[in-house]
């Protein structure tokens, strides 16, 4: 479609042009990076005219638009992507070829853009994605953040976070708009004045110190449509530049102040990853971009409409979690204060344009301000929470007369706390869990007393993922055979994909799909050997769990098997074993010790097992360092089995879980989250499934817990590789180094109950999983079966599918096409 305009030739005369312009150099002379820069402003330039015409198209059209308010965008790398998404992948990279470039080494030049931390980050790229190429008017709003998500070196065996300086060497694709800069105010006090003309209450803030934010907007394509929509993050900077006067007058300090707030703000993305930390500065992260996105999004209304009472009909805010719920009272505050719209009316409208969805049932997660520092940074805001929980507690006083436990339970504002999640169920139309499975727990345990007071709010939307970055970029050898076998049209409608399902009858078809398999193992094993210096086998089981490390993702769980298959193959070497290559990528919180401790014991465990020659090379350990979106493409690519081991009822969905399916890796796992709908579509006979259910976990908890002591006395082999981790195998001599994990797993010396996510309970279930899969994988065409159905049945977990269901059911957008600018 964009073929005219990737004119071979004209594009490679802009890539030479622009190493010209911006270096001075020749192409022979520019280096890897300079190419990259020079590429991808040939291609922005090429984009600029869609980017354009789409916009227009929206305003022209006054279309309905969904706003994704996120604290986190983590969309990798954009150079390739946006080729694949033009339909220009294979003309630039044969251009490219032409002038002896290599289209992936310039790739690999890209720094990601790391802007989250996990899965709900890199949801919400996938949502853009998918929204774009489904045709909808769409903004990502979120924060340029300075440093992204840490990059993680492994020193030692120990996990050491430095910067990601993302930005060192520019962003080729960003868009700087300084004339769409907002006015973003924290802190003072509030005054209270009758206006004598108006006769309305008004509420002045006071005192207060403020930042500009500045939008720079990113370019999100959709496939082959020509639709361009705009990912805005909001970058900080001090209202008024450093000037000396001001020190003359003696607001010296109140300058410095505001240059180093501005700075502060954006300095840095927060690196936890479903774990609450109650610091001021991420709260005045939330609302600087809260506030900025809402006034713009207010502004750009106004400019095609006259009655901000009907905003909700153009405009619709979805909250990915409770990070940016802040928008509930901010946006009350500027149809108040600003526009002047009555309480009423002004609720009338948040509460028809406000949407929530939750990602965790995880407690620890759950985002709770101390009153006394939300009042004192949001002084107007804080107001209107309290009026908002004052309607609200008298709602339920009148529902339920004399049941003040449903008070405790539903108030906004309680203990001295702001409860985020309360007001954005309570303001939101509209409250979904992310699969099937987390939103009955969600009804029926953490959110029962709102669901029965307000059943009509709560939907399921099973998240998904888009096949354009997972399969057609990363992994081009299956995306070309499959595209061979059924045509392309699955890129676009991922339900095709079925049409495999009768090739996993076809032998030939089979050993294809094998072969291909195998390439990216070895293009896998290529980057372990060049990363780690480790030598895998392609031939051995690719056994792969990437994802942040956390306790009740278990990662804890599979080392410690691998430590007893080790024990195992030590002391029986006749027996029979598959070779298998455990591949670990984690990303730990820095502040996380039980997670930077297994760290460090996987990586002891490579040492260990990787190092003896008398296994013969039959497990390898790998632990990838600085897991992330640009390797995770490889990795999926190039994995045969898929660990998805969490504790049931703890992983709200997983997406992680549905990119190996597509890439054909059966899952190993627990049923939890979305890894129910993945048994669903594809069969339980073609997945490995171990463990408690999440019935059974939620009623031990219910209970108290269990006693892990128990089974521990009663397991020789796993308590043998329990107290392996206290006796110094893995630690040269040292006893002390794993003393934590020991703990968490059996005592005592710490204040949680033992085992909270049950490895002990699920061990051997796990085991004898692992056994299975062994055996099926000895069946090569048992399972090149499996394998291939896998991704024959993946069609459900497209994000397309997952958008269709927000717009349908919430969002309720209507679909705009954008003539080709030519
Ligand atoms: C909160 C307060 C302060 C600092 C950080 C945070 C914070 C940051 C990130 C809290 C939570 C997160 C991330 C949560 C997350 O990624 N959840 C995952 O969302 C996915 C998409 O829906 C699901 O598939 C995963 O199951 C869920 O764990």
């Amino acid at each position: 479609m964009y073929s005219k305009r990737f004119e071979k030739e004209a594009f490679k005369a802009a890539v030479k042009e622009n190493v010209k312009t911006l270096y001075r150099k020749k192409i022979e002379e520019a280096s890897k990076q300079q190419i990259f820069q020079a590429v991808s402003y040939a291609v922005k330039d090429i984009i600029m005219d869609d980017w354009f015409e789409t916009q227009s198209k929206y305003e022209e059209e006054n279309v309905k638009t969904v706003y994704y308010m996120s604290m986190e965008f983590l969309m990798g790398r954009a150079l390739g992507n946006n080729l694949i998404n033009m339909t220009a992948y294979t003309e630039v990279k044969e251009a490219l070829d032409e002038m002896g470039i290599d289209l992936n080494v310039i790739e690999d030049e890209e720094p990601d853009a790391a802007l989250g931390n996990g899965g709900l980050g890199r949801l919400a790229a996938c949502f853009l994605d998918s929204l774009a190429t489904l045709n909808y008017p769409a903004y990502g709003c979120g924060i340029r953040y300075r440093y992204g998500m840490f990059k993680q070196k492994i020193k030692d065996g120990y996990q050491v976070e430095t910067p990601d300086n993302w930005l060192k060497e520019g962003n080729p694709f960003e868009l700087r708009r300084e004339e769409y800069a907002k006015e973003v105010r924290f802190g003072g006090n509030i005054r209270f004045e009758k206006n004598p003309e108006t006769g309305r209450d008004e509420f002045i803030q006071e005192n207060y110190e403020s930042v500009l934010a500045i939008p720079y907007d990113m370019p999100i394509i959709g496939y082959g449509n020509h639709v361009v929509n705009t990912l805005r993050i909001w970058d900080a900077q001090a209202i008024v530049d450093f000037q000396l006067d001001s020190f003359d007058r003696g607001d010296y300090h109140k300058a410095v102040e505001q240059e180093n707030l501005a700075k502060t703000i954006v300095e840095v993305l927060y690196p936890n990853d479903n774990h609450y930390a109650g610091k001021e500065l991420r709260l005045k992260q939330q609302y600087f971009f809260i506030s900025a996105s809402l006034q713009e999004l207010i502004a750009k209304y106004k400019r095609t409409n006259s009655d901000v009472r009907k905003l909700y009909e153009k405009v619709v805010i979805q909250m990915n979690d409770t990070h940016p719920t802040v928008a509930v009272p901010e946006l009350m505050h500027l149809l108040i204060d600003q526009e002047g719209l009555t309480w009423e009316e002004a609720w009338n409208v948040t509460t028809k344009t406000c949407a929530y969805t939750n990602h965790t049932i995880m407690a620890e997660a759950l985002e709770k301000w101390p009153i006394d520092l939300f009042s004192k940074l949001l002084p107007r805001i804080y107001q209107i929470v309290q009026e908002i929980d004052r309607r609200f507690v008298n709602e339920v006083r009148a529902k339920y007369p004399g049941n003040e436990e449903k008070v405790r339970k539903m108030a906004i504002l309680w203990d001295g706390q702001v409860r985020m999640a309360n007001m954005a169920i309570i303001a939101g139309f509209s409250v979904n869990g992310v699969a099937k499975l987390h939103t009955e727990i969600l009804k029926n345990e953490q959110l029962k007393d709102f669901y029965e007071m307000m059943p009509e709010k709560f939907n399921n939307k099973t998240n998904g993922i888009t096949q354009r970055r997972f399969l057609a970029h990363g992994n081009p050898l299956l995306a070309d055979w499959v595209t061979d076998k059924i045509g392309d049209g699955w890129i676009t409608d991922l339900a095709q994909i079925s049409k495999l399902k009768p090739y996993a009858e076809d032998e030939k078809a089979r050993k294809e799909f094998m072969d291909i398999k195998y390439q990216n193992k070895v293009r896998l094993a290529k980057y372990i050997k060049e990363h780690n210096g480790i030598d895998v086998d392609p031939r051995s089981i690719f056994d792969v769990q990437v994802k942040r490390l956390h306790e009740y993702k278990r990662q804890l769980l599979n080392i410690l098997h691998v430590m007893y298959l080790y024990n195992q193959i030590k002391e029986h070497p006749e027996m029979s074993f598959y070779p298998r290559t455990f591949i670990f990528g984690a990303k730990a919180a820095a502040g996380y010790q039980r997670a930077k401790e297994t760290i460090k014991l996987i990586n002891s465990v490579a040492d260990v097992v990787n190092n003896d020659r008398s296994i013969n090379g039959k497990i390898k350990v790998v632990f990838i360092e600085d897991y992330r979106v640009s390797n995770a493409e490889l990795i999926f690519a190039a994995a045969d089995v898929s660990e998805q081991i969490s504790t049931a009822s703890k992983e709200a969905s997983g997406t992680g879980n549905m990119k190996f399916m597509l890439n054909g890796a059966p899952t190993l796992g627990t049923m939890d989250g979305a890894n129910v709908e993945i048994v669903e579509e594809v069969g339980i006979e073609n997945a490995f499934i171990f463990g408690l259910s999440s019935e059974e976990v939620i009623n031990y908890e219910n209970n108290g817990g269990y006693n892990p002591t128990d089974i521990y006395f009663n397991d020789w082999e796993l308590k043998r590789v329990i107290d392996q981790l206290m006796d110094g195998t893995y630690a040269k001599g040292d006893h002390e180094m794993y003393k934590n994990l020991y703990n968490s797993l059996l005592n005592t010396q710490c204040t949680d109950r033992a085992d909270t996510y049950f490895i002990l309970k699920d061990f051997r279930s796990y085991a004898d999983a692992q056994k299975r899969v062994e055996e099926a994988y000895r069946d090569q065409d048992r399972w090149s079966k499996m394998a291939m159905l896998n991704t024959a049945c993946s069609g459900k977990f497209t994000s397309d599918r997952t958008i269709e269901e927000y717009v349908k059911d919430i969002w309720k957008l209507e679909k705009v096409t954008v003539p080709s600018g030519q």
